[in-house]
């Protein structure tokens, strides 16, 4: 994708100030029409087969079961893909996430290296009845040395009250982490997530958020005839490994950056398990 494919190229200190105080900040538009559209038909693509990796990790909804499968590169052809990790191996995601605003972004948090924690398409089917509790993205299960902080997450959908959108409480990130197990007891969601401190986080399609890991988030349900469903990537710093082989993950900012034309598959080790 070429750089008029993007939207705003630049961080100012205006959205430093308001991320710090807030722990979310809208993006906006970031794709023009033209790359949200190929964005949108290459998970299309992938979900059906016509794309594949040998790594990659998707999570498919079987609807006859009402149950998730995990499966590895793409078994089945069809849309009802829950959850599709690794998509920093197409070159097409890649470039996204290699945007110049998303290159400040890390700069000013991260640093010169900046790897990807995860690379991530999540669905919303339509009539879903699941909700996800309220949660910060890090944690023990995770299985890192180190907490991630940033989080950009893209509407591939427009994600509105109506079909769950993402619910969030602007400046919970300054709890520090509440709870190292992920998902919050009732107790804490009592406690840090009250009524009256929580708002709905609609964004149009192709506009993106950036979030702090430690701000509390959870969604709804989606009662619409229509699929909601958002690219989320978490970046962290280059040298982060695994706890259990010390491994690195994909590099999207700096030293040894993935490049769209010579990355290969993404390392058998980093595929075995889900980290998060
Ligand atoms: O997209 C959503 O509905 C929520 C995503 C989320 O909670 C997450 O990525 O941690």
């Amino acid at each position: 994708m070429e750089k008029s494919m993007y939207g705003r190229h630049d961080f100012t200190e205006t959205d430093h100030a308001v991320f710090a105080e807030q722990g979310y900040l809208h993006l906006g538009q970031v794709l023009s029409a033209g790359a949200l559209g190929d964005l949108q038909q290459r998970i299309k693509d992938i979900m059906l087969g016509c794309v594949r990796y040998k790594n990659m990790r998707l999570q498919y909804y079987d609807e006859e079961s009402g149950k998730l499968r995990r499966t590895m590169g793409n078994e089945i052809a069809s849309l009802s893909y829950r959850r599709i990790d690794d998509l920093e191996q197409d070159p097409l995601f890649l470039a996204y996430m290699q945007q110049e605003l998303y290159h400040q972004i890390t700069r000013r948090y991260i640093g010169e290296n900046v790897a990807v924690f995860r690379s991530m398409f999540m669905n919303k089917p339509a009539y879903w009845d699941q909700t996800l509790p309220w949660h910060q993205d890090i944690g023990q299960g995770w299985g890192i040395d180190d907490n991630p902080t940033i989080t950009i997450w893209l509407a591939l959908d427009q994600a509105t009250t109506a079909n769950g959108c993402m619910q969030i409480v602007p400046g919970s990130q300054r709890h520090g982490v509440i709870n190292e197990k992920h998902f919050l007891p009732p107790e804490k969601e009592v406690e840090y997530a009250p009524p009256q401190e929580v708002i709905d986080l609609e964004v149009a399609a192709g506009e993106a958020v950036l979030l702090h890991n430690f701000l509390l988030h959870r969604s709804g349900e989606n009662p619409t005839p229509d699929a909601r469903c958002a690219f989320s990537m978490t970046f962290m710093d280059a040298d982060v490994r695994t706890l259990d082989t010390g491994q690195k993950f994909p590099v999207i900012f700096g030293r040894n950056a993935l490049h769209p034309q010579t990355m290969g598959d993404k390392a058998e080790e980093l595929v075995e398990k889900f980290y998060g």
